[in-house]
């Protein structure tokens, strides 16, 4: 793959990106399919698995969140799982294709020992054979150091929304907060796995933002996961109004043609779309897919049902060691 520093752009414009949102749809999947060609075998796509290593009772008040412990949604809280049940999981994963393993706390910030025994847990995971991703909330300069020591992968840590829309969203910390720990990340010298979801009732301005904040970071990050809000009784977003699927697919689309070189990551919301819609989002450039029956807390399609939705489409799961 010959590189060419012309193609990555870290200064796009409000405008442009809403010139390209508003283009006749094939003409943007052709751009976007176009693109995707450029860096990556349009047949493949990578598979990660989930795991919720630390499930509730977090005091951050994230409006779209089943975890929050601001809202009632029936949820069990669980301490910190412990090692032994985190790599029989991660095998399992392994075993049923996944080449990264991704776990997730429903922390607004670790402790120290949290570090400790996280880390541990990766390098389970790594002894096994598979990348590894976590998703802890934010991060100190030490934190950060000590995961990168301890063989980290990737760190995921979503911008969400915009940074107008945030504050309806979230009100227990600042956009600028979000900002700051996918700076120590960057700077340590981890992959950076950072996106957003829409489907909360932002605008399309607000989308566009979101992905003008990830292609205009120093940086592209490595993975882009985007999310279609999947609603949660009980959350405040239970009940907003539902994006136009073709939206969602433009959405793919633009974050493809914007930073060429991610991995773009059709993510929660899975069980909501049809195999029409998933193979569009493919066409549009995505790439990467949460694989396995559970997200964190709520459902994702059946691993069989992806197989044969691969097999349909001719799509093979990527290799390990790439983006
Ligand atoms: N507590 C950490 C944090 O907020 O960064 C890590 C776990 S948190 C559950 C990880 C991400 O899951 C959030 O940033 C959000 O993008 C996504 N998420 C949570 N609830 C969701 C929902 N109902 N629908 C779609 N995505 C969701
Ligand atoms: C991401 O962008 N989506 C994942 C992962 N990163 C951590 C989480 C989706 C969570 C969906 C709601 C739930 O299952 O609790
Ligand atoms: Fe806590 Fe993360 Fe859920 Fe926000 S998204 S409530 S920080 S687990």
């Amino acid at each position: 793959m010959s590189a060419n520093p012309e193609i990555l752009r870290h200064n796009w414009a409000l405008e442009e990106v809403l010139t390209l949102f508003a283009m006749p749809f094939n003409d943007l999947i052709y751009q976007a399919q176009t693109v995707h060609r450029r860096y990556f075998d349009p047949n493949e796509v990578q598979v990660s698995s989930l795991l919720s290593i630390k499930t509730g009772a977090c005091s951050e008040d994230c409006g779209y969140c089943p975890q929050s412990a601001h809202y009632h949604t029936g949820l069990q809280a669980e301490k910190l799982m412990a090692l032994d049940k985190v790599l029989a999981e991660a095998q399992a994963a392994k075993d049923a294709g996944a080449s990264r393993f991704c776990m997730g706390a429903a922390w607004r910030q670790p402790k120290d020992k949290d570090i400790d025994q996280v880390i541990e847990m990766v390098q389970g995971v790594k002894a096994l054979g598979m990348e590894t991703c976590v998703t802890l909330g934010m991060l100190t300069d030490d934190q950060t150091a000590k995961l990168k020591d301890g063989g980290l992968d990737y760190y995921n840590h979503n911008l969400d929304t915009s940074e107008e829309y945030y504050s309806e969203i979230i009100t227990t910390r600042t956009y600028q907060d979000r900002l700051d720990t996918l700076t120590r990340v960057r700077d340590a010298g981890i992959n950076v796995c950072c996106g957003g979801i829409v489907g909360m009732g932002e605008s399309s301005e607000d989308r566009a933002k979101l992905l003008i904040e990830l292609a205009n970071l120093p940086k592209h990050p490595e993975s882009v996961p985007i999310n279609m809000l999947v609603q949660v009784e009980g959350t405040p977003l239970k009940g907003a109004e539902a994006l136009d699927p073709i939206v969602f697919v433009r959405m793919i689309a633009v974050a493809r043609i914007m930073m060429p070189k991610s991995r773009v990551r059709l993510s929660a919301g899975r069980t909501n779309m049809s195999d029409e819609m998933q193979a569009l989002c493919f066409l549009a450039g995505a790439n990467s897919i949460f694989y396995g029956e559970k997200l964190l807390t709520t459902d994702n399609p059946e691993a069989n049902q992806d197989k044969v939705l691969f097999e349909r489409l001719g799509v093979n799961r990527g290799d390990m060691n790439c983006n």
